[in-house]
Protein backbone atom coordinates (compact mmCIF):
# COMPACT_ATOMS: atom_id res chain seq x y z
CA UNK A 1 0.00 0.00 0.00
CA UNK A 2 1.33 3.43 -1.23
CA UNK A 3 1.77 5.84 1.85
CA UNK A 4 -0.84 8.19 2.39
CA UNK A 5 1.15 11.15 2.06
CA UNK A 6 3.05 9.89 -1.19
CA UNK A 7 -0.21 10.04 -3.16
CA UNK A 8 0.03 12.24 -5.93
CA UNK A 9 -3.22 13.77 -5.11
CA UNK A 10 -1.97 14.36 -1.15
CA UNK A 11 0.99 16.21 -2.70
CA UNK A 12 -1.66 18.29 -4.84
CA UNK A 13 -3.56 19.03 -2.05
CA UNK A 14 -0.34 20.02 -0.13
CA UNK A 15 -0.01 22.65 -2.55
CA UNK A 16 -3.49 23.06 -3.05
CA UNK A 17 -3.57 24.32 0.46
CA UNK A 18 -0.78 27.08 0.29
CA UNK A 19 -3.09 28.57 -2.21
CA UNK A 20 -5.88 28.68 -0.31
CA UNK A 21 -3.92 29.94 3.10
CA UNK A 22 -5.47 33.17 2.32
CA UNK A 23 -8.65 32.16 0.98
CA UNK A 24 -12.02 34.43 1.95
CA UNK A 25 -15.46 32.53 2.12
CA UNK A 26 -16.77 35.37 1.54
CA UNK A 27 -15.27 36.91 -1.26
CA UNK A 28 -15.98 33.55 -2.81
CA UNK A 29 -19.56 34.25 -2.39
CA UNK A 30 -19.35 37.39 -3.90
CA UNK A 31 -17.61 36.32 -7.07
CA UNK A 32 -19.94 33.39 -7.67
CA UNK A 33 -23.10 34.01 -7.40
CA UNK A 34 -23.90 30.31 -7.94
CA UNK A 35 -21.43 29.13 -4.92
CA UNK A 36 -24.74 27.64 -3.19
CA UNK A 37 -25.89 25.27 -5.85
CA UNK A 38 -22.13 24.14 -6.60
CA UNK A 39 -21.48 23.15 -3.57
CA UNK A 40 -24.65 21.64 -1.98
CA UNK A 41 -26.30 18.45 -2.43
CA UNK A 42 -29.78 16.56 -2.16
CA UNK A 43 -29.86 13.06 -0.94
CA UNK A 44 -33.78 12.76 -0.50
CA UNK A 45 -35.51 15.46 1.41
CA UNK A 46 -31.74 15.82 2.94
CA UNK A 47 -30.07 18.80 2.07
CA UNK A 48 -26.19 19.22 2.45
CA UNK A 49 -24.87 23.11 2.34
CA UNK A 50 -21.18 22.59 2.48
CA UNK A 51 -20.67 26.44 0.59
CA UNK A 52 -19.74 27.69 3.82
CA UNK A 53 -16.32 25.97 3.70
CA UNK A 54 -12.80 26.89 2.77
CA UNK A 55 -13.13 25.29 -0.74
CA UNK A 56 -13.38 25.88 -4.32
CA UNK A 57 -14.55 23.90 -6.98
CA UNK A 58 -10.88 22.97 -7.58
CA UNK A 59 -10.39 21.94 -3.63
CA UNK A 60 -13.62 19.39 -4.05
CA UNK A 61 -11.72 18.00 -6.99
CA UNK A 62 -8.45 17.52 -5.24
CA UNK A 63 -9.81 16.02 -2.53
CA UNK A 64 -11.76 13.67 -4.59
CA UNK A 65 -8.92 12.48 -6.74
CA UNK A 66 -7.44 11.50 -3.15
CA UNK A 67 -10.47 9.35 -2.02
CA UNK A 68 -10.10 7.30 -5.72
CA UNK A 69 -6.06 7.07 -5.16
CA UNK A 70 -6.85 5.38 -1.62
CA UNK A 71 -9.29 3.53 -3.37
CA UNK A 72 -12.33 4.23 -1.60
CA UNK A 73 -15.07 2.97 -4.23
CA UNK A 74 -13.31 -0.25 -4.01
CA UNK A 75 -13.01 -0.53 -0.01
CA UNK A 76 -16.63 0.68 -0.07
CA UNK A 77 -17.64 -2.38 -2.58
CA UNK A 78 -15.69 -4.78 -0.22
CA UNK A 79 -17.51 -3.52 2.62
CA UNK A 80 -20.85 -3.89 0.87
CA UNK A 81 -19.61 -7.62 -0.37
CA UNK A 82 -18.63 -8.98 2.79
CA UNK A 83 -15.13 -9.10 2.56
CA UNK A 84 -13.17 -8.68 5.79
CA UNK A 85 -12.04 -5.93 5.95
CA UNK A 86 -12.30 -5.73 9.84
CA UNK A 87 -9.03 -7.09 9.41
CA UNK A 88 -7.45 -7.58 13.02
CA UNK A 89 -10.49 -9.23 14.04
CA UNK A 90 -10.56 -11.05 10.51
CA UNK A 91 -14.57 -10.07 10.43
CA UNK A 92 -16.75 -8.42 7.82
CA UNK A 93 -18.26 -5.41 8.10
CA UNK A 94 -21.76 -6.08 7.30
CA UNK A 95 -24.01 -3.54 9.14
CA UNK A 96 -25.17 -2.44 5.70
CA UNK A 97 -27.25 -6.31 5.74
CA UNK A 98 -29.40 -5.33 8.46
CA UNK A 99 -31.70 -2.57 6.64
CA UNK A 100 -31.69 -3.53 3.03
CA UNK A 101 -35.05 -4.88 2.42
CA UNK A 102 -35.05 -6.44 -0.79
CA UNK A 103 -31.89 -8.35 -0.69
CA UNK A 104 -29.58 -9.65 -3.73
CA UNK A 105 -28.70 -13.02 -1.97
CA UNK A 106 -25.74 -12.23 -0.41
CA UNK A 107 -24.11 -15.46 0.78
CA UNK A 108 -20.56 -14.65 2.97
CA UNK A 109 -18.65 -17.38 3.89
CA UNK A 110 -21.42 -20.33 3.99
CA UNK A 111 -23.99 -18.22 5.58
CA UNK A 112 -26.73 -17.06 3.72
CA UNK A 113 -26.84 -13.24 5.22
CA UNK A 114 -29.69 -12.44 3.88
CA UNK A 115 -32.24 -15.33 4.93
CA UNK A 116 -30.71 -15.06 8.58
CA UNK A 117 -31.28 -11.69 9.08
CA UNK A 118 -34.70 -11.71 7.85
CA UNK A 119 -35.57 -14.54 10.03
CA UNK A 120 -34.44 -13.02 13.35
CA UNK A 121 -36.76 -9.55 11.63
CA UNK A 122 -39.49 -11.54 11.37
CA UNK A 123 -38.81 -12.69 15.43
CA UNK A 124 -38.76 -9.65 16.26
CA UNK A 125 -41.64 -8.30 14.96
CA UNK A 126 -43.60 -10.94 16.32
CA UNK A 127 -42.51 -10.50 19.77
CA UNK A 128 -42.54 -6.75 19.68
CA UNK A 129 -46.33 -7.02 18.60
CA UNK A 130 -47.23 -9.65 21.40
CA UNK A 131 -45.91 -6.63 23.96
CA UNK A 132 -48.10 -4.51 21.93
CA UNK A 133 -50.92 -5.90 22.01
CA UNK A 134 -50.87 -7.61 25.67
CA UNK A 135 -50.63 -11.11 24.50
CA UNK A 136 -46.85 -11.53 25.98
CA UNK A 137 -47.79 -11.28 30.15
CA UNK A 138 -45.17 -10.92 32.74
CA UNK A 139 -45.00 -13.87 35.80
CA UNK A 140 -48.37 -12.82 37.25
CA UNK A 141 -50.33 -12.09 34.13
CA UNK A 142 -49.60 -8.86 33.60
CA UNK A 143 -49.14 -7.15 30.80
CA UNK A 144 -45.60 -5.27 30.27
CA UNK A 145 -45.58 -1.83 30.86
CA UNK A 146 -41.83 -0.98 31.26
CA UNK A 147 -39.04 -2.35 29.11
CA UNK A 148 -35.32 -1.58 30.59
CA UNK A 149 -32.44 -1.92 28.16
CA UNK A 150 -29.65 -3.00 29.81
CA UNK A 151 -26.37 -2.50 27.98
CA UNK A 152 -23.53 0.02 27.49
CA UNK A 153 -21.28 1.27 24.53
CA UNK A 154 -22.41 0.34 21.22
CA UNK A 155 -25.19 -2.09 23.06
CA UNK A 156 -26.89 1.02 24.56
CA UNK A 157 -25.58 4.11 22.85
CA UNK A 158 -27.69 3.58 19.34
CA UNK A 159 -30.64 2.43 20.75
CA UNK A 160 -30.87 5.22 23.34
CA UNK A 161 -30.35 8.16 20.90
CA UNK A 162 -32.85 6.90 18.34
CA UNK A 163 -35.70 6.62 21.56
CA UNK A 164 -34.84 9.67 22.59
CA UNK A 165 -35.04 11.56 18.29
CA UNK A 166 -38.47 9.40 18.31
CA UNK A 167 -39.84 9.98 21.22
CA UNK A 168 -42.61 11.75 18.99
CA UNK A 169 -43.42 8.24 17.56
CA UNK A 170 -43.42 6.31 20.93
CA UNK A 171 -46.71 4.26 21.56
CA UNK A 172 -48.16 4.84 24.93
CA UNK A 173 -48.53 0.99 25.72
CA UNK A 174 -44.70 0.75 26.94
CA UNK A 175 -42.42 3.22 28.13
CA UNK A 176 -38.73 2.20 27.48
CA UNK A 177 -35.73 2.83 29.51
CA UNK A 178 -31.91 2.30 29.14
CA UNK A 179 -29.32 1.29 31.93
CA UNK A 180 -25.56 1.61 30.96
CA UNK A 181 -23.67 2.47 34.40
CA UNK A 182 -21.76 0.05 36.32
CA UNK A 183 -22.53 3.10 38.87
CA UNK A 184 -25.38 1.38 40.91
CA UNK A 185 -27.06 4.50 41.05
CA UNK A 186 -28.36 4.12 37.45
CA UNK A 187 -29.92 0.96 37.86
CA UNK A 188 -31.10 2.03 41.37
CA UNK A 189 -32.76 5.11 40.07
CA UNK A 190 -34.22 3.41 37.43
CA UNK A 191 -36.00 0.54 39.39
CA UNK A 192 -37.10 2.88 41.99
CA UNK A 193 -39.95 3.75 39.32
CA UNK A 194 -40.65 0.43 38.08
CA UNK A 195 -43.36 -2.46 39.10
CA UNK A 196 -41.41 -5.48 38.90
CA UNK A 197 -44.71 -7.79 37.56
CA UNK A 198 -44.88 -5.42 34.68
CA UNK A 199 -41.51 -4.71 33.98
CA UNK A 200 -39.23 -6.83 30.96
CA UNK A 201 -35.61 -6.25 30.66
CA UNK A 202 -33.63 -6.36 28.06
CA UNK A 203 -29.90 -7.76 28.29
CA UNK A 204 -28.17 -6.06 25.40
CA UNK A 205 -25.20 -7.83 24.73
CA UNK A 206 -22.86 -9.08 22.00
CA UNK A 207 -20.49 -10.38 24.06
CA UNK A 208 -22.69 -11.12 26.93
CA UNK A 209 -19.00 -11.36 29.06
CA UNK A 210 -19.35 -7.21 29.61
CA UNK A 211 -18.53 -6.19 33.31
CA UNK A 212 -21.33 -3.29 33.32
CA UNK A 213 -24.21 -5.39 31.49
CA UNK A 214 -23.96 -8.68 33.64
CA UNK A 215 -23.63 -6.42 36.60
CA UNK A 216 -26.67 -4.61 35.93
CA UNK A 217 -28.54 -7.87 34.74
CA UNK A 218 -27.58 -9.58 38.00
CA UNK A 219 -28.77 -7.18 40.19
CA UNK A 220 -31.94 -6.59 38.07
CA UNK A 221 -32.81 -10.28 38.69
CA UNK A 222 -32.01 -10.10 42.45
CA UNK A 223 -34.74 -7.06 42.08
CA UNK A 224 -37.41 -9.16 39.89
CA UNK A 225 -36.82 -12.58 42.36
CA UNK A 226 -37.05 -10.60 45.22
CA UNK A 227 -40.59 -9.16 44.70
CA UNK A 228 -41.83 -12.02 42.64
CA UNK A 229 -40.61 -15.08 44.51
CA UNK A 230 -40.28 -17.54 41.73
CA UNK A 231 -37.50 -18.64 39.49
CA UNK A 232 -39.73 -18.97 36.63
CA UNK A 233 -40.52 -15.12 36.38
CA UNK A 234 -37.20 -14.96 34.55
CA UNK A 235 -38.68 -16.36 31.67
CA UNK A 236 -41.45 -13.68 31.45
CA UNK A 237 -39.12 -10.84 31.98
CA UNK A 238 -35.92 -11.34 30.34
CA UNK A 239 -34.95 -11.18 26.83
CA UNK A 240 -31.18 -11.30 25.59
CA UNK A 241 -30.01 -9.54 22.34
CA UNK A 242 -26.65 -11.17 21.66
CA UNK A 243 -24.71 -13.56 19.71
CA UNK A 244 -23.30 -15.75 22.28
CA UNK A 245 -26.23 -18.19 23.17
CA UNK A 246 -24.34 -20.16 25.82
CA UNK A 247 -23.58 -17.21 28.37
CA UNK A 248 -27.20 -16.22 27.67
CA UNK A 249 -28.61 -19.70 28.52
CA UNK A 250 -25.86 -19.72 31.66
CA UNK A 251 -27.42 -16.50 32.95
CA UNK A 252 -30.65 -18.12 33.32
CA UNK A 253 -32.40 -16.46 30.01
CA UNK A 254 -34.51 -19.21 28.25
CA UNK A 255 -32.98 -19.39 24.57
CA UNK A 256 -36.19 -18.55 22.70
CA UNK A 257 -36.05 -15.70 24.27
CA UNK A 258 -33.04 -14.57 23.12
CA UNK A 259 -32.34 -12.85 19.47
CA UNK A 260 -29.21 -13.12 17.90
CA UNK A 261 -26.91 -10.98 15.38
CA UNK A 262 -23.23 -11.84 13.80
CA UNK A 263 -20.05 -11.35 14.76
CA UNK A 264 -20.24 -9.21 11.41
CA UNK A 265 -22.21 -5.95 13.24
CA UNK A 266 -19.81 -4.19 14.98
CA UNK A 267 -21.30 -2.88 18.31
CA UNK A 268 -21.53 0.52 17.75
CA UNK A 269 -22.84 -0.28 14.18
CA UNK A 270 -25.69 -2.63 16.19
CA UNK A 271 -28.87 -0.22 16.44
CA UNK A 272 -30.08 -2.01 13.09
CA UNK A 273 -30.09 -5.69 14.26
CA UNK A 274 -31.99 -7.06 17.25
CA UNK A 275 -30.34 -4.45 19.47
CA UNK A 276 -32.85 -2.32 18.35
CA UNK A 277 -35.11 -4.27 19.62
CA UNK A 278 -36.10 -1.53 22.47
CA UNK A 279 -36.76 1.31 19.58
CA UNK A 280 -38.95 -1.48 17.71
CA UNK A 281 -41.01 -1.70 21.17
CA UNK A 282 -41.19 2.31 21.55
CA UNK A 283 -42.20 2.92 18.04
CA UNK A 284 -43.99 0.07 16.77
CA UNK A 285 -42.32 -2.01 14.24
CA UNK A 286 -43.37 -0.01 11.27
CA UNK A 287 -41.22 3.04 12.20
CA UNK A 288 -38.23 0.46 13.09
CA UNK A 289 -39.26 -0.62 9.64
CA UNK A 290 -38.84 3.26 8.84
CA UNK A 291 -35.42 3.25 10.12
CA UNK A 292 -34.08 0.72 8.34
CA UNK A 293 -35.46 1.70 4.99
CA UNK A 294 -33.92 5.40 5.96
CA UNK A 295 -30.62 4.02 6.11
CA UNK A 296 -30.36 1.74 3.09
CA UNK A 297 -31.78 4.69 1.11
CA UNK A 298 -28.18 6.25 2.46
CA UNK A 299 -26.48 3.06 2.20
CA UNK A 300 -27.66 2.75 -1.67
CA UNK A 301 -26.90 6.61 -2.72
CA UNK A 302 -23.17 5.55 -1.10
CA UNK A 303 -23.01 3.01 -3.14
CA UNK A 304 -24.15 4.12 -5.98
CA UNK A 305 -23.85 8.11 -6.20
CA UNK A 306 -20.32 9.59 -8.18
CA UNK A 307 -17.73 10.72 -5.53
CA UNK A 308 -18.85 14.31 -6.50
CA UNK A 309 -21.93 14.20 -5.61
CA UNK A 310 -21.72 11.40 -2.73
CA UNK A 311 -22.96 12.74 0.54
CA UNK A 312 -20.96 10.65 2.95
CA UNK A 313 -17.84 11.26 0.88
CA UNK A 314 -18.08 14.82 0.29
CA UNK A 315 -18.29 15.57 4.40
CA UNK A 316 -15.84 12.82 4.87
CA UNK A 317 -13.47 14.63 3.02
CA UNK A 318 -14.40 17.45 3.98
CA UNK A 319 -12.98 16.48 7.52
CA UNK A 320 -9.60 15.77 5.60
CA UNK A 321 -8.86 18.42 4.25
CA UNK A 322 -9.38 20.24 7.73
CA UNK A 323 -7.61 17.77 9.63
CA UNK A 324 -4.70 16.93 8.05
CA UNK A 325 -4.33 20.13 5.59
CA UNK A 326 -5.28 23.19 8.24
CA UNK A 327 -4.24 21.36 10.92
CA UNK A 328 -7.59 21.29 13.19
CA UNK A 329 -8.27 18.83 15.78
CA UNK A 330 -11.78 18.67 16.88
CA UNK A 331 -14.92 18.93 15.37
CA UNK A 332 -18.38 20.35 16.70
CA UNK A 333 -21.70 18.88 16.00
CA UNK A 334 -24.71 20.86 16.59
CA UNK A 335 -27.63 19.62 16.11
CA UNK A 336 -31.09 22.19 16.21
CA UNK A 337 -33.03 19.51 17.17
CA UNK A 338 -33.74 18.80 20.91
CA UNK A 339 -34.34 15.56 20.05
CA UNK A 340 -31.33 14.83 18.85
CA UNK A 341 -29.87 15.61 22.09
CA UNK A 342 -28.09 11.96 22.41
CA UNK A 343 -26.46 12.45 19.19
CA UNK A 344 -23.13 13.78 19.83
CA UNK A 345 -22.36 10.98 22.65
CA UNK A 346 -23.66 8.43 19.71
CA UNK A 347 -21.52 10.00 17.01
CA UNK A 348 -18.56 10.30 19.56
CA UNK A 349 -18.52 6.42 19.74
CA UNK A 350 -19.27 6.21 16.20
CA UNK A 351 -16.43 8.59 15.44
CA UNK A 352 -13.87 8.34 17.61
CA UNK A 353 -14.30 4.52 18.16
CA UNK A 354 -13.55 3.93 14.56
CA UNK A 355 -11.18 6.06 13.39
CA UNK A 356 -9.31 7.34 16.78
CA UNK A 357 -6.41 4.59 15.52
CA UNK A 358 -2.39 4.99 14.96
CA UNK A 359 -1.49 2.53 13.39
CA UNK A 360 -2.73 1.48 9.21
CA UNK A 361 -3.40 -1.28 7.18
CA UNK A 362 0.37 -2.15 6.49
CA UNK A 363 0.86 -2.20 10.77
CA UNK A 364 2.56 0.74 10.70
CA UNK A 365 2.50 4.12 12.93
CA UNK A 366 0.73 6.69 10.92
CA UNK A 367 2.38 10.01 10.66
CA UNK A 368 -0.55 12.04 9.89
CA UNK A 369 -3.71 12.69 12.22
CA UNK A 370 -6.89 10.84 11.91
CA UNK A 371 -10.08 11.12 13.63
CA UNK A 372 -10.74 14.36 15.11
CA UNK A 373 -12.06 14.76 18.83
CA UNK A 374 -15.72 15.31 18.36
CA UNK A 375 -17.72 17.37 21.03
CA UNK A 376 -21.31 19.30 20.39
CA UNK A 377 -24.48 20.08 21.99
CA UNK A 378 -27.83 21.03 20.90
CA UNK A 379 -28.70 24.83 19.97
CA UNK A 380 -29.53 26.62 20.98
CA UNK A 381 -27.84 25.71 24.39
CA UNK A 382 -25.07 25.61 22.96
CA UNK A 383 -24.82 29.27 22.09
CA UNK A 384 -25.15 30.14 25.45
CA UNK A 385 -22.58 28.06 26.78
CA UNK A 386 -19.35 27.46 23.87
CA UNK A 387 -19.92 29.18 21.54
CA UNK A 388 -17.71 32.14 22.24
CA UNK A 389 -14.84 29.81 21.59
CA UNK A 390 -16.10 28.56 17.85
CA UNK A 391 -16.84 32.71 16.95
CA UNK A 392 -13.41 33.99 18.42
CA UNK A 393 -11.60 31.20 20.23
CA UNK A 394 -8.03 30.96 18.11
CA UNK A 395 -8.83 27.25 16.82
CA UNK A 396 -10.45 26.80 13.26
CA UNK A 397 -13.22 24.39 14.30
CA UNK A 398 -15.26 22.73 11.32
CA UNK A 399 -19.14 22.20 12.67
CA UNK A 400 -22.03 20.31 11.37
CA UNK A 401 -25.25 22.03 11.80
CA UNK A 402 -28.93 19.73 11.63
CA UNK A 403 -31.94 21.13 11.70
CA UNK A 404 -35.53 20.86 10.77
CA UNK A 405 -37.20 22.54 8.26
CA UNK A 406 -40.77 21.96 10.11
CA UNK A 407 -41.04 20.83 13.58
CA UNK A 408 -45.45 19.04 13.85
CA UNK A 409 -45.24 21.11 17.37
CA UNK A 410 -47.70 23.16 18.19
CA UNK A 411 -45.81 25.09 19.45
CA UNK A 412 -44.55 26.75 16.22
CA UNK A 413 -43.18 30.08 17.04
CA UNK A 414 -40.57 28.71 19.02
CA UNK A 415 -39.59 26.25 15.87
CA UNK A 416 -39.09 29.45 13.80
CA UNK A 417 -37.05 30.90 16.06
CA UNK A 418 -34.70 27.32 16.11
CA UNK A 419 -34.41 27.48 12.88
CA UNK A 420 -33.29 31.35 12.89
CA UNK A 421 -30.72 30.66 15.21
CA UNK A 422 -29.26 27.96 13.34
CA UNK A 423 -28.71 29.60 9.95
CA UNK A 424 -28.27 32.83 12.15
CA UNK A 425 -25.00 31.15 14.02
CA UNK A 426 -23.62 30.08 10.00
CA UNK A 427 -24.34 32.86 8.74
CA UNK A 428 -22.43 34.73 11.48
CA UNK A 429 -19.55 32.04 11.49
CA UNK A 430 -18.75 33.08 7.71
CA UNK A 431 -19.93 36.36 8.11
CA UNK A 432 -18.05 37.92 11.00
CA UNK A 433 -17.76 41.75 12.51
CA UNK A 434 -15.45 44.07 11.13
CA UNK A 435 -13.45 46.29 13.87
CA UNK A 436 -14.73 49.23 11.61
CA UNK A 437 -18.15 48.51 11.88
CA UNK A 438 -18.19 47.88 15.32
CA UNK A 439 -16.34 51.06 16.15
CA UNK A 440 -19.09 52.95 14.18
CA UNK A 441 -22.01 51.70 16.16
CA UNK A 442 -20.53 51.87 19.06
CA UNK A 443 -20.23 55.49 17.74
CA UNK A 444 -23.69 55.86 16.35
CA UNK A 445 -25.09 54.70 19.62
CA UNK A 446 -23.23 57.93 21.87
CA UNK A 447 -19.42 56.36 23.22
CA UNK A 448 -16.73 58.27 22.83
CA UNK A 449 -14.39 57.96 19.83
CA UNK A 450 -11.17 56.11 22.08
CA UNK A 451 -13.54 54.29 24.53
CA UNK A 452 -15.21 53.13 21.31
CA UNK A 453 -11.98 52.06 20.02
CA UNK A 454 -10.81 50.30 22.72
CA UNK A 455 -13.42 48.16 23.12
CA UNK A 456 -14.20 47.24 19.29
CA UNK A 457 -11.71 44.35 19.40
CA UNK A 458 -13.13 42.45 21.80
CA UNK A 459 -16.17 42.39 19.73
CA UNK A 460 -14.32 41.93 16.49
CA UNK A 461 -15.94 38.60 14.71
CA UNK A 462 -13.12 37.27 12.80
CA UNK A 463 -15.17 35.15 10.37
CA UNK A 464 -14.36 32.74 7.17
CA UNK A 465 -15.15 30.08 10.01
CA UNK A 466 -16.71 26.78 8.40
CA UNK A 467 -19.77 24.99 8.79
CA UNK A 468 -21.79 22.54 7.17
CA UNK A 469 -25.43 22.74 7.08
CA UNK A 470 -27.86 19.25 7.56
CA UNK A 471 -31.41 20.37 6.44
CA UNK A 472 -33.99 17.65 6.83
CA UNK A 473 -37.81 18.21 6.35
CA UNK A 474 -38.74 16.85 10.16
CA UNK A 475 -37.48 14.33 11.99
CA UNK A 476 -38.85 11.16 11.38
CA UNK A 477 -37.74 7.65 11.09
CA UNK A 478 -36.54 7.75 7.63
CA UNK A 479 -34.40 10.73 7.91
CA UNK A 480 -32.91 9.41 10.43
CA UNK A 481 -31.80 6.12 9.02
CA UNK A 482 -30.46 8.20 6.56
CA UNK A 483 -28.43 11.04 8.76
CA UNK A 484 -26.99 8.09 11.22
CA UNK A 485 -26.45 6.06 7.51
CA UNK A 486 -24.71 9.47 6.43
CA UNK A 487 -22.11 9.71 9.23
CA UNK A 488 -21.22 5.67 9.58
CA UNK A 489 -20.63 6.30 5.89
CA UNK A 490 -18.51 9.53 6.05
CA UNK A 491 -17.06 7.69 9.57
CA UNK A 492 -15.91 4.93 6.82
CA UNK A 493 -15.01 7.27 4.18
CA UNK A 494 -12.25 8.50 6.24
CA UNK A 495 -10.79 5.67 7.71
CA UNK A 496 -10.38 4.31 4.26
CA UNK A 497 -8.41 7.98 3.48
CA UNK A 498 -5.91 7.37 6.69
CA UNK A 499 -5.14 3.96 5.77
CA UNK A 500 -6.82 2.30 8.99
CA UNK A 501 -9.23 -0.26 10.54
CA UNK A 502 -12.28 1.24 11.53
CA UNK A 503 -14.07 -1.24 13.12
CA UNK A 504 -11.87 -2.52 15.94
CA UNK A 505 -11.40 -1.12 19.08
CA UNK A 506 -8.48 -2.65 20.72
CA UNK A 507 -7.64 1.03 22.73
CA UNK A 508 -10.53 -0.24 24.88
CA UNK A 509 -8.99 -3.02 26.29
CA UNK A 510 -5.79 -2.50 28.55
CA UNK A 511 -8.01 -0.52 31.22
CA UNK A 512 -10.62 -3.26 31.08
CA UNK A 513 -7.30 -5.94 31.72
CA UNK A 514 -6.39 -3.33 34.62
CA UNK A 515 -9.42 -3.00 36.62
CA UNK A 516 -9.76 -6.62 38.52
CA UNK A 517 -5.96 -6.25 40.36
CA UNK A 518 -6.95 -3.02 41.11
CA UNK A 519 -10.19 -4.24 42.30
CA UNK A 520 -8.74 -6.86 44.22
CA UNK A 521 -6.43 -4.11 45.78
CA UNK A 522 -9.04 -2.09 47.42
CA UNK A 523 -10.12 -4.85 49.56
CA UNK A 524 -8.55 -6.57 52.53
CA UNK A 525 -8.36 -10.13 50.61
CA UNK A 526 -5.31 -9.75 48.20
CA UNK A 527 -1.95 -7.82 48.07
CA UNK A 528 -1.54 -4.02 46.34
CA UNK A 529 0.46 -5.58 44.12
CA UNK A 530 2.40 -3.73 41.34
CA UNK A 531 1.48 -0.03 40.36
CA UNK A 532 2.65 2.88 39.30
CA UNK A 533 3.29 5.95 42.04
CA UNK A 534 0.11 7.39 41.26
CA UNK A 535 -2.14 4.77 41.28
CA UNK A 536 -0.68 3.05 44.72
CA UNK A 537 -0.88 5.83 45.98
CA UNK A 538 -4.84 6.26 45.62
CA UNK A 539 -4.71 2.53 46.25
CA UNK A 540 -3.47 3.10 49.48
CA UNK A 541 -5.28 6.41 50.62
CA UNK A 542 -8.79 4.38 49.63
CA UNK A 543 -7.58 1.63 51.71
CA UNK A 544 -6.77 3.67 54.78
CA UNK A 545 -9.63 5.40 54.37
CA UNK A 546 -11.75 1.77 54.77
CA UNK A 547 -9.11 1.37 57.78
CA UNK A 548 -7.27 -1.57 56.12
CA UNK A 549 -3.34 -2.28 56.46
CA UNK A 550 -1.62 -0.14 53.79
C1 LIG B 1 -18.60 -0.88 20.06
C2 LIG B 1 -17.76 -1.41 21.09
C3 LIG B 1 -18.33 -1.32 22.50
C4 LIG B 1 -19.33 -2.42 22.83
C5 LIG B 1 -19.56 -2.43 24.34
C6 LIG B 1 -20.59 -3.43 24.77
O1 LIG B 1 -18.32 -0.89 18.88
O2 LIG B 1 -17.35 -2.69 20.77
O3 LIG B 1 -18.89 -0.09 22.78
O4 LIG B 1 -20.52 -2.21 22.15
O5 LIG B 1 -18.35 -2.67 24.99
O6 LIG B 1 -20.22 -4.70 24.38
P1 LIG B 1 -21.23 -5.91 24.46
O7 LIG B 1 -22.36 -5.61 23.55
O8 LIG B 1 -20.46 -7.12 24.06
O9 LIG B 1 -21.71 -5.98 25.89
Amino acid sequence: MKPLKHLPAWKTLEQHFKDMRAFDMRSAFREDAHRFEHLSLRCGNLLLDYSKNRVTPDTMRHLMQLARESDLEGMRNAMFSGERINFTERRAVLHTALRAPVRPPLVVEGMDVEREVAAVLKRMQRFVESIHNGSWRGHTGKPIRDVVNIGIGGSDLGPAMVCAALDHYALESVRVHFVSNLDPAHLAGTLKQLDPETTLFIVASKTFTTLETLANANSAKAWLLAALRAPAAVARHFVALSTNAQAVEAFGIDPDNMFIFWDWVGGRYSLWSAIGLSIALQIGWGNFQALLAGAHAMDIHFKEAPLEVNMPAILGMLGIWYANFWGTDTYGVFPYDQRLRLLVPFLQQLDMESNGKNVNRDNKLVNYNTGPILWGAPGTNGQHAFFELVHQGTRLIPTDFLVAAVNPTPLADQHEWLLANCLAQTEALLKGKSRAVIEAELIAQGMSRETAKALAPHKVFPGNRPSNTLLYQKLDPHTLGMLLALYEHKVFVQGVIWQINSFDQWGVELGKQLAPPIRAALSSVRAIGEHDGSTLGLITDIRRRRGLST
